[in-house]
């Protein structure tokens, strides 16, 4: 691969992931769908170019390694610990082409970079297959299994098609009593180092092309569901109506009045209604609802609020109002280490006297998972107008090119500490 590491292959590569759709007119890449597998094995012979042996774990995601010698090493070989690289390869519906990509396609261009380099580490690259949840909506499977932390309860998830998650293992050509298989040793890991787009605006608006994370905002997800009744449109006056969907909107409206008074963030992503008829009072509103939160006991007494709201507006409209968690990940620390190293590799690629940013995340990683296991660190890049989860997402080449200079820089310092 001509110019793998450079700044053009970068983006190039981002480019061509964007092949691996579910949908011709949009980028949707799920969980453990034709397009993960096509994405893997692009990325698979990219981690191959730069000098790395590779293999899929036993949950779907793909990893490259190479021992501190710089030799193509098989990932997880124990005995020598090994800083990781990467990010994750997934995406939300109708997504931009570097959230999770970005990372994993910097990770394995700074592994070209360090291939005769030897190390005080081995040095391994993964791409994790589901940090979104889009699709069984518990989100980082593929993280909370690397670090050992995959619930059975997850099994039953199912997709929008009623497909479940043991069903999309075996269907996939994974094996479901096999997934701790996926689970790494604390002992042979050094780190996890995450190159990441912001997703937010503060790089943008400081000038800065570059920051690192200090702490990434812990998450929680739900179903809301609101249960009326489905009546006739016309012959049920006002008096007898028990309507989910007016119910639902009470309480949509009051989610983001609590969550303003606070310095947590609710979302309300989707909103479905049964039977969806124009001349039917809906009899069923089911929400979905996003919390997270600088702190997790601020967002946690941000859900009390809501859940309690949920309650007084059953109540007062004669309708029932349920709620189940569908995920949740702590808040993360950076570890200094890694901020110091992240902090020395932008200072040493920017050429900048004054300090490096830190800046939290109120975007979920990996990170959240893999903290359980080891030390986690993230390197932002800027992105246009802070724009994600959308296809106009952006980033200027030319920060790319710094990223690469300062992550390089970045486990060269954490080299130079630990070695
Ligand atoms: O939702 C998030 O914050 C991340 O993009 N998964
Ligand atoms: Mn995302
Ligand atoms: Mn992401």
């Amino acid at each position: 691969m001509t110019g793998i590491g450079t700044t053009e292959w970068v983006m190039a590569r981002c480019d061509d992931l964007t092949r691996h759709s579910a949908r011709p007119d949009a980028l949707e890449r799920v969980y453990l769908s034709p397009e993960h597998s096509a994405a893997n094995t692009a990325v698979r012979a990219w981690m191959q170019d730069a000098g790395l042996d590779t293999e899929t774990d036993a949950a779907g995601n793909i990893w490259g390694r190479r021992a501190a010698d710089g030799t193509p090493q098989r990932p997880a070989t124990p005995g020598e610990p090994a800083l990781v690289l990467g990010s994750h390869l997934d995406t939300v519906p109708d997504a931009g082409r570097y959230d999770g990509m970005l990372g994993v396609v910097l990770a394995i261009a700074v592994a070209h970079r360090l291939r005769d380099t030897v190390l005080p580490f081995a040095l391994e690259v993964v791409g994790f297959s589901d940090e979104e949840g889009t699709r069984f909506g518990k989100a980082l499977l593929g993280s909370c299994a690397a670090s050992g932390q995959w619930d059975p309860a997850w099994w039953d998830q199912a997709d929008a098609a009623g497909v479940t998650l043991r069903e999309a293992f075996l269907r996939f050509g994974l094996a479901p009593d096999r997934v701790g298989d996926a689970a790494r040793n604390p002992a042979d890991l050094v780190g996890y180092l995450e190159a990441h787009i912001e997703q937010g605006p503060v790089l943008e608006a400081e000038g800065l092309p570059l920051g690192y994370v200090t702490t990434i905002a812990g998450a929680r997800r739900f179903v809301l569901t609101v249960t009326g009744e489905a009546r006739h449109a016309g012959g049920t006056p006002f008096a007898r109506r028990r309507d989910a969907l007016v119910a639902a909107a009470h309480l949509v409206t009051r989610i983001e009045e609590l969550a303003r008074a606070t310095d947590s963030l609710a979302t309300v992503g989707d909103l479905r209604v049964e039977p969806g008829a124009v001349n039917v009072i809906p009899g069923r509103a089911e929400l979905t609802l996003d919390l997270r939160g600088r702190t997790d006991a601020g967002r946690d007494a941000l859900w009390e609020q809501i859940a309690a709201a949920g309650r007084e507006i059953a109540a007062a409209r004669g309708v029932t109002f349920e709620h189940t968690e569908t995920h949740r990940a702590p808040s993360t620390t950076c570890a200094p280490q890694l901020i110091d190293a992240v902090a020395s590799g932008i200072a040493e690629a920017t050429a900048t006297t004054s300090e490096p940013l830190g800046l939290w995340s109120p975007a979920g990683h990996d990170g959240m998972a893999m903290g359980a296991v080891t030390d986690v660190g993230m390197l932002f890049l800027r992105c246009r107008d802070g724009i994600s989860h959308h296809p106009d997402e952006h980033v200027d080449a030319a920060d790319v090119g710094v990223a690469l200079e300062a992550y390089t820089a970045a486990v060269l310092a954490l080299a130079k500490e630990i070695g």
